[in-house]
């Protein structure tokens, strides 16, 4: 028996090719009303969730921004709930509510504002048909084989964020974009085998005492969302900074014991390596990963080699970190199914 199985994170990370695949065969089969529906012209368009999902929230405005060419933004619900003035929304735009359970308060909360105050049409993105969320939005997308049992979102959060870049190329109407999606699992899983070893000899290094992860653009949410399991499932110390930033200060932490995790992006390569280079001489271990070989000279790197362009390629940074924390977490002997003082949705009173 895989000392794994027991674990139910494990396999929700591993299966995460088959549920990205099931999430794109569901998400290719769509109403004429609801395609006339999202193609809608409208002003603006706001993404909102909580945790994991507003950080996968910042990745879906980033992507939606692009390939749709619409002004997009993206809000923890909290704060669209309780300042939605600050906020200065447009009327008549669009706001995508995600949430894995479809029950979280602050999400649901900032639904209610945002139909009362704004107007808006609103859409849920979600793992579970049925929840609360569907009962209050014009339209429901869902993932498939997406739902986990375990705290930490994983499988569930890289579902999404697919499906909403499916949604992102349906609305422009962008079909090399959609096609450029459907490579996704299967470089997924060659990710996976390629990489868990790695993952198990990162993870299992107690001496590596914080983690920081560098993204920028698109990939400063998957930074953060990285940053998040780090701490959920593993109890690591972890921050996420936008790569050139970490310079103005924040990099006055770095020391020998410190895992530097750099999510490179084409678009600004050389400058971004750059920073790792820096950060390598003040002594800290450099994990890079990146879309094909770089030049030598970092500690560990993961090559993603998508063959897909950078705007499809952010779900695929996320299995290998996700390994990592789960790796240190059982060497630390915590159980990566059950995080302490966590629960897998926030309700409040
Ligand atoms: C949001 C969330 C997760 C977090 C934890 C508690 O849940 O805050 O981001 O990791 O699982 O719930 P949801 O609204 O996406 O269900």
């Amino acid at each position: 028996m895989n000392q794994n199985d027991e674990n139910f994170t494990y396999n929700e990370i591993m299966s995460q090719s088959s549920s990205w695949k099931a999430t794109l065969d569901g998400a290719s089969k769509q109403s004429v009303e609801f395609l006339e529906w999202i193609r809608k012209p409208r002003p603006e368009v706001v993404f909102t969730g909580c945790g994991s999902t507003y950080y996968l929230s910042m990745v879906a405005a980033s992507i939606w921004r692009t390939i749709v060419g619409v002004p997009t933004d993206a809000m923890p619900g909290s704060e669209l709930w309780l300042y939605t003035d600050l906020a200065y929304l447009k009327p008549a735009s669009l706001l995508v509510a995600i949430s894995r359970s479809g029950e979280t308060t602050e999400t649901l909360k900032a639904l209610l504002r945002y139909r009362a105050s704004v107007k808006g049409d609103t859409l849920a993105l979600t793992c579970y048909a049925g929840s609360e969320i569907t009962h209050h939005v014009d339209q429901v997308q869902l993932t498939h084989l997406a739902d986990e049992r375990s705290v930490a979102q994983t499988r569930s959060f890289t579902s999404m964020l697919v499906l909403t870049q499916f949604l992102a190329g349906l609305t422009a109407e962008k079909q090399d974009y959609i096609e450029s999606l459907q490579k996704l699992p299967g470089v997924c899983e060659k990710v996976l085998s390629t990489y868990e070893g790695l993952a198990r000899e990162l993870g299992n290094d107690l001496e590596m005492d914080q983690v920081i992860l560098l993204g920028s653009g698109i990939n400063y949410g998957i930074a953060c969302e990285a940053m998040l399991k780090m701490k959920e499932m593993s109890l690591t110390s972890s921050q996420a900074f936008h790569f050139m930033e970490f310079r103005h200060g924040p990099k006055s932490i770095v020391t020998p014991n410190t895992l530097i995790i750099g999510l490179v992006n084409d678009l600004a390569q050389d400058q971004e390596l750059k920073v790792l280079e820096e950060m390598k001489a003040l002594g800290a271990r450099i994990l890079v990963l990146t879309d094909k070989p770089e030049r030598a000279g970092f500690d560990f790197s993961v090559e993603l080699h998508s063959g897909v362009p950078s705007i499809s390629r952010a779900p695929l940074f996320l299995p290998v970190l996700q390994l990592i924390a789960y790796y240190r977490a059982k060497r630390k002997g915590l159980n990566p199914d059950q995080p302490k003082n966590l629960s897998s949705v926030v309700r409040l009173s």
